[in-house]
Order: C-alpha cells, then sequence, then structure tokens
C-alpha cells in the first residue's frame, strides 16, 4: 500500500482538540469550561489530571505547525475553544480569542497546511452548563451564535468546518454515563441532549453557508458497527439496538429518516423534538466525519435501557483495551456509502494508545502504532475500490495529550511529548507516517 495507491486529492491529517492540547486556560480571557471544572473535580480523571496546562499549544503552535510541516500533512483538524470567544458562552466576545485562532490559521496557511476546524469538541462553557447544559434546547441557539461568530471571523480562510465532534459522547458519556464533562447520570438529560445537539448543529449548517464563500460543512460522529456475540437472534438484536443506540440514532435524523422507531420504543423516551427541529437536523451537507477506533460485539442483556453488554473479543488490543479490528472501518464506510449515500466521507479521527517510551537511543518504536495505522489505510484502500466516498484522512493525533477521563497516561501521538519539559519527538510511526507521504522506503 503506497499513497499513489489513493487518488491524488485525498486529503492527509492530523486532528487534535483545544482543550486537550492547547493549555492557558486562564489566559487572555478565555473562560471556564465544563471540563475545566470536571477535571478539577475530585476522583472523576485518572490522577486528576486536567488541561491547565496539557500540551501548551496555545504558546507553542509555531512549533506544532513545524511538526505538521515535517510529518507532510495537507491537512490539520483542530477545534475551536468556545470559552475563549464568549467566556460566558453567549453576549460578551473576546477578541483576544479569536486573534488566537486568526494567528493560528494564518500560520497553517503559510505553510500550505488545510485547516479543518471543529467548533464543538466537548469544551462547553460552564455558564451554559449553569444554564441547563445540552439537556436545555436553549443551548443550542447558543451554539448556532457562537458559529455564526467564528465563521464571520475565520470563513474568509477556513473553508472546512465541522459543527460538533462526536454528539454521542457528549449526550451519554456527559450526561447519562457520567464518565465525562459534566458529569450528570440522567438517561433522560442524555436523551434531551442528544436532540439538543443535533439542532445545534442543523441551526449552524445554514450559518455557516451564509458566512463562508465556498464552505464544505460536515459533522463528525463516532460509529462503531456492532457484531453480535453468537448467531443467538436475542444477540442478533442486541447488535441491532447497539447500533441504534451509537450509530442510528444520530445518522437516521441527520439524513432526513427522523429518529429510528426501534430506539423510540425501546427508550419509551421522546427525544422533545419541536415544530420543524427534523426538518432543521436533515440540513444537506458536504461529508459525513467518522472517528474509527474499534467495533462493539455484544450480547442480549436485560439491563435497561439499552438492553446489550459488551463482550470483549479478539486477540489483540491497544492500550486503552479497544480491540484492534480494522475490518470494522472497512464495513462501516461500505454500510453508509450504501445506506445514507454521504457526498463525501472523511475519516476525523483513527489512531491508538499504547504505552510509548523514550529508548535508551533516544528513539520511540511505536511499532504496534505503525501496524495499527498500515491495517488500518489498507482496509480504507479496499473499501474506496469498493465505492466508498472516501476523500480523506486524519490520524489521532498529532500530540501525545490530555485524554479526558484517562489524563495523560493513554498516549496517541504521531508525536511524543514529554510533558514536564514539553520536549517533543517524532515517534517511529511519525516517521513512518512522513515516508509513506513521502512515499519513501518505509521504516521498520
Ligand atoms: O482523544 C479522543 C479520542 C481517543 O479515542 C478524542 O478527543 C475523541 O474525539 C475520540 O472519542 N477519541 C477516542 N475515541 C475512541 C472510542 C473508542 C471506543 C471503542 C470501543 C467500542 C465499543
Amino acid at each position: 500500500m503506497k499513497r499513489s495507491d489513493f487518488p491524488a486529492n485525498f486529503i492527509w491529517g492530523t486532528a487534535t482538540s483545544a482543550y486537550q492540547i492547547e493549555g492557558a486556560v486562564s489566559e487572555d480571557g478565555r473562560g471556564p469550561s465544563i471540563w475545566d471544572t470536571f477535571s478539577h473535580t475530585p476522583g472523576k480523571t485518572k490522577g486528576g489530571d486536567h488541561g491547565d496546562v496539557a500540551c501548551d499549544h496555545y504558546h507553542r503552535y509555531p512549533e506544532d505547525i513545524a511538526l505538521m510541516k515535517e510529518l507532510g500533512v495537507n491537512a490539520y483538524r483542530f477545534s475551536v475553544a468556545w470559552p475563549r470567544i464568549l467566556p460566558e458562552g453567549r453576549g460578551r466576545v473576546n477578541p483576544r480569542g479569536l486573534d488566537f485562532y486568526n494567528r493560528l490559521v494564518d500560520a497553517l496557511l503559510e505553510q500550505g497546511i488545510t485547516p479543518w476546524a471543529t467548533l464543538y469538541h466537548w469544551d462547553l462553557p460552564q455558564s451554559l452548563e449553569d444554564q441547563g447544559g445540552w439537556p436545555s434546547r436553549e443551548t443550542a441557539y447558543a451554539f448556532a451564535e457562537y458559529a455564526d461568530l467564528v465563521t464571520r471571523h475565520l470563513g474568509d480562510r477556513v473553508k472546512h468546518w465541522i459543527t460538533l465532534n462526536e454528539p454521542w459522547c457528549s449526550a451519554y458519556l456527559g450526561y447519562h454515563a457520567g464518565i465525562h464533562a459534566p458529569g450528570q447520570q440522567n438517561f433522560k438529560h442524555s436523551i434531551w441532549a442528544s436532540h439538543h445537539l443535533l439542532l445545534a448543529h442543523g441551526l449552524a449548517v445554514p450559518v455557516i453557508r451564509r458566512n463562508v464563500t465556498g464552505a464544505r460543512v460536515g459533522i463528525t460522529l463516532n460509529l462503531s458497527p456492532g457484531y453480535p456475540a453468537s448467531p443467538d437472534p436475542a444477540d442478533v438484536a442486541a447488535a441491532r439496538r447497539f447500533d441504534g443506540f451509537q450509530n442510528r440514532w444520530y445518522l437516521d435524523p441527520l439524513y432526513g429518516l427522523g429518529y429510528p422507531a426501534d430506539m423510540l420504543a425501546l427508550y419509551g423516551e421522546a427525544p422533545s423534538v419541536q415544530g420543524d427541529d427534523l426538518i432543521t437536523i436533515a440540513a444537506p451537507t458536504d461529508f459525513l466525519g467518522i472517528n474509527y477506533y474499534s467495533r462493539a460485539v455484544v450480547r442480549n442483556s436485560d439491563l435497561e435501557p439499552y438492553r446489550f453488554q459488551y463482550v470483549r473479543v479478539g486477540e489483540e488490543h491497544t492500550d486503552m483495551d479497544w480491540e484492534v479490528y480494522p475490518e470494522g472501518l472497512y464495513d462501516l464506510l461500505i454500510r453508509l456509502g450504501r445506506e445514507y449515500r454521504p457526498k463525501a466521507i472523511y475519516i476525523t479521527e483513527n489512531g491508538a494508545a499504547y504505552p510509548d517510551a523514550v529508548a535508551d537511543d533516544g528513539g520511540i518504536h511505536d511499532l504496534e502504532r505503525v501496524r495499527y495505522f498500515q491495517r488500518h489505510l489498507a482496509l480504507c484502500l479496499e473499501a474506496l475500490q469498493h465505492g466508498a466516498p472516501l476523500k480523506g484522512y486524519f490520524a489521532w493525533s498529532l500530540l501525545d495529550n490530555f485524554e479526558w477521563a484517562e489524563g495523560y497516561a493513554k498516549r496517541f501521538g504521531l508525536v511524543y511529548v514529554d510533558f514536564p519539559s514539553q520536549r517533543r519527538r517524532i515517534k517511529a510511526s511519525g516517521y513512518w507516517f512522513r515516508d509513506f507521504l513521502r512515499e519513501a522506503v518505509v521504516r521498520p
């Protein structure tokens, strides 16, 4: 598999998000987000880790762009921190927040790297959470105002916009499982949150198009194909429920099908749809972003409300204990192309955590990560050859960073970060990616 096996105009990038790398949480007028609050609440993250400094990217972005240049990527997916732009979530604008992204975007363009901006990667301004957060409909309107402001300022130079990153995580992990900010455990709230996230996306799409000439707008979902643990019809039905829970609940309304009837029946809980919401949510987009890490294997369970249970299978697992299953990405790409017919699909995240360490020779020999990338890319290519409308691939992540509830111990970077010194070193996987992109001889 070589770069030239992919179309010449294929997008090759790396991805990050604001709270995971920027640090500088109280600088230049930034307001607090739900992740500041959550990570500073004892017991919520591993080791009490938080994003106060993270990769200090807020100050070191020129160095990080130089690293991207060295890797040879032609695109960079980052997220804009809402609480830097609107410290209280709505109303008062903080121009110094906009300035940071102006500088970042200009520096990327100078290096010939195309910026792909995500508007929301989980850092909701705390004051909006205090007013009800995503379970409140008002948050969707606040998001549309924020999207308006950001795209008016950056839209002359940034053409690729992702409204939300993984609304399933915001709604389910944040409001039901309680393992992400704001840490609620309220099923009803998570259902309302999912609807208001989708509504926020739908309200923002026309706003972005109005502000940005030649805009390309999409949303990023975390999709996992679900497989039954056995051929037992009860397990097959459980896999279907998993698919409804994580995939169809978002895909169906985005592609004009409304919420899936089987899931509405299962939940017995209506997601507070009003008026034309379903039409708003189905606003046509230019692409679908997917984040793929692993598959799910599930069996039937009596546990309400989802009535399935994850089963650990497979031989190979990453440091997060997620199974390495590249075939799931192939299955997903083919299915999405057939069932939802998105105009384009971008893999906006794919990658793996491994327990990296600097060796005596100063290198980071993360050969398992190299294999992970190679195997997933090989299946991307196969999916492309079988008709999937795949147009680009972003590796997660440029840098080791703050892995949410897992803190800094889980490393996903192509570049190793020694957090005490903030020294960056390109890992073997980073060199592999560089050589793949240059089409040079692949290192071991
Ligand atoms: O750092 C996050 C990465 C790491 O793994 C990033 O901010 C998120 O957008 C994204 O959620 N990320 C991520 N997700 C992996 C979830 C894998 C679940 C696999 C198990 C299937 C049942």
